[in-house]
């Protein structure tokens, strides 16, 4: 092992990143305490592997950096009682406020309310604590799924053989899952032939041997509603290697560079993706983390507003990266979400 991998090996296992030194001095013109500097956050994330999770993460390091935050990442392994344990953590380090995202609810509900007792600010992104002081971020996943599904009639009509790759507890999931069981009660000949799906650290492979065997056993199967990146990487896969790429049609949500690669590559059957850019999701994330810090006003539910990619457009337009797209779609960019005049905005 190079020292180069070594070093990024024992990284891995170190609970805590520093993402900077909090500033020294404060935001000209900021309410306190960020007029002064030196607040701390901390971001506790049930995922963090994949493309979604880290541009995330991303997004919410440059956010906190703009606003002299210091902010404690705290890495996701899917570990429920490791997510508890990291708000305790946060909390006995000081902390002033806390994203978390994602999660299990059920394990997380009184351990965060050990934290607003103790005066800790908290903002949820995708995951549902239903509290009325905790705001909820997300991506619109009811317009997300509609709009996706929109393409999955313009391009099949109303009628054909579907597999669905879906699992529930996960709220953004559930919600797009909601659309879609509306979506067969409102066409009666969409039959779901199939429905697989797995979370792990190994979603996208796992999901290849699942959607492998799943369409081999439905052969007259011609779309798949794939609604997370990670699940319809799977299908693509395994699409490919029965050779059914002529034949079967994969949308999707969330994109990345490595996303927009394998969906504009010549014969890829991953026809559309409906996406927001996840580094503003967590740029939102932190801003609405601070003016909750500030006592400012940030409404319960905040959106960030997805876009439909389709195949063809990324590659009429050229789009080859995230940056491209920002470059195409001003929109993609940015988001007038939890904003204020004393916040510095960042676009990726
Ligand atoms: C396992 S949940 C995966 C989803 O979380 C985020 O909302 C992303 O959009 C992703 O699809």
């Amino acid at each position: 092992m190079t020292s180069l991998f070594r070093l990024a090996a024992s990284a891995a296992f170190i609970p805590l990143l520093f993402s900077q030194a909090a500033m020294a001095d404060g935001i000209a013109g900021a309410p306190a305490p960020f007029d002064k500097g030196g607040v701390k956050l901390a971001l506790i994330s049930y995922i963090s592997a994949g493309d979604f999770f880290q541009a995330y993460q991303a997004g919410a390091v440059a956010q906190a950096k703009a606003l002299g935050i210091d902010l404690r990442v705290f890495p996701g392994r899917q570990d429920a009682s490791e997510q508890r344990e990291q708000i305790s953590q946060a909390v006995n380090l000081g902390v002033q406020g806390i994203v978390i995202d994602h999660g299990l609810p059920e394990s997380l509900t009184d351990v965060v309310q050990q934290a607003l007792d103790k005066g800790v600010k908290v903002v949820a992104f995708d995951v549902n604590l239903n509290n009325p002081k905790i705001p909820q971020v997300e991506q619109s996943d009811h317009a997300l799924a509609q709009q996706a599904l929109d393409q999955v009639a313009k391009d099949n009509g109303k009628s054909f053989n579907a597999a669905y790759v879906y699992v529930a507890g996960f709220a953004p999931l559930d919600r797009r899952n909601e659309v879609w069981e509306k979506f067969k009660a409102d066409n009666k000949g969409v039959v779901e032939k199939a429905h697989f799906g797995n979370v792990s650290d190994t979603t996208a492979t796992s999901t290849a041997d699942q959607a492998k065997a799943a369409l081999t056993a439905n052969p007259d199967v011609s779309v798949v509603f794939a609604p997370y990146d990670e699940f319809a990487r799977g299908v693509k896969l395994a699409v490919t290697d029965l050779g059914l790429s002529g034949k079967i049609k994969i949308y999707s949500a969330d994109v990345s560079t490595a996303d927009i690669q394998e969906i504009t590559e010549e014969g890829s059957p991953w026809v559309a993706t409906v996406a927001t850019n996840p580094a503003v999701v967590g740029a939102v994330s932190i801003r609405a983390a601070a003016l909750e810090i500030a006592g400012q006003t940030v409404p319960h539910q905040i959106s960030v507003e997805p876009t439909l990619l389709t195949q063809a457009a990324l590659r009429a337009a050229g789009v080859k990266t995230i940056e491209d797209l920002a470059a195409k779609i001003p929109a993609f960019n940015t988001s007038d979400a939890a904003t204020a005049s004393w916040i510095p905005q960042k676009l990726f």
